[in-house]
């Protein structure tokens, strides 16, 4: 059967996750003993609304093997990267956020608000004056390459519990400062979770990486790290949580910026 056409970079990015993607829920399938049913479907091909579903089963059968609290892998020390791998946006080309950046973020504020009942907006002094939690974690870019780092951060959890959110919420959405490429997509970059995932323990909104205040490169001054999904889920530049219902109206309405475009939505690894 013929593959589909590969006529610039992103369908064939969508190859390659697809690739490591079905490796991974072949592995979820086959500790659940669903191999042989799920297999067929998702190695064909031509069945691609299929993919849909698949995530569906993707994120059922990772809740089934391992439970919904299960924690991701720590790492000791000695495990970190000495190099961790700088990737999308790596400098926002943007007026307000390098204003921001020239400041060292002092006049920066998360906005937190949507289906709250207490929308806020904090400092970093105000972020780091908050219980945090600190992790060593692999990061694993749907490209394929993994780079082990050190996050320190407030649990997107507690935030969440001071907002209190209001009936009907069930994503949590995080607002970004850059925009991509423009070639690809004129919305800036944004990504979406459920309730689940964002009253994980280890979902944390990080402002430290390594011992160091996070840098720009790696998404100053705030990123998402939830880690039990692939690296673009992972926002970087956070300005603004939203709480939805929803998210179809919001960007292309997949979800995200890389979803809008054909990833996966649940990225569960
Ligand atoms: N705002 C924003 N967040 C982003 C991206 C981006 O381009 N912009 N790239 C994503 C991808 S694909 C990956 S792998 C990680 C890269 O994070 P790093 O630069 O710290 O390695 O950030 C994710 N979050
Ligand atoms: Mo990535």
């Amino acid at each position: 059967m013929e593959q589909p056409a590969v006529d610039d970079h992103r369908p064939l990015r969508d190859q390659n996750e697809r690739r490591t993607g079905m490796k991974r829920r072949q592995l979820l399938l086959a500790g659940a003993g669903l191999l042989s049913g799920c297999d067929k479907v998702v190695q064909d091909p031509q069945v691609r609304t299929t993919l849909a579903h698949t995530e569906d089963i993707t994120r059922t059968v990772q809740r089934l093997v391992t439970g919904p609290a299960s924690l991701a892998p720590e790492y000791p020390a000695a495990d970190i990267s000495p190099a961790f791998k700088g990737n999308g946006t790596v400098d926002p080309d943007d007026d307000d956020y390098q204003d921001l950046a020239s400041n060292h973020f002092k006049d920066w504020r998360l906005d937190i608000g949507g289906l709250v009942e207490h929308p806020a907006k904090l400092s970093l002094d105000d972020l780091r004056a908050m219980p945090s939690r600190t992790q060593i974690t692999r990061h694993d870019c749907v490209e394929g390459w993994s780079c082990i780092g050190k996050w320190k951060g407030v649990p997107l959890g507690t935030l969440l519990q001071q907002a209190v959110l209001r009936q009907g919420a069930t994503y949590i959405v995080f607002h970004c400062a850059d925009r991509l490429d423009e070639s690809l997509s004129s919305e800036k970059y944004y990504e979406s979770i459920g309730l689940e995932d964002a009253f994980h323990p280890q979902t944390i909104l990080a402002y430290d990486m390594n011992d160091q205040p996070l840098s720009v490169r790696h998404g100053a001054p705030l990123r998402l790290r939830v880690e039990r999904q692939l690296g673009y889920k992972m926002a970087k530049y956070i300005m603004r949580i939203e709480a939805v219902s929803s998210f179809r109206h919001i960007g292309g309405g997949k979800g995200g910026y890389w979803e809008d475009l054909g990833y996966a939505w649940y990225a569960g690894i």
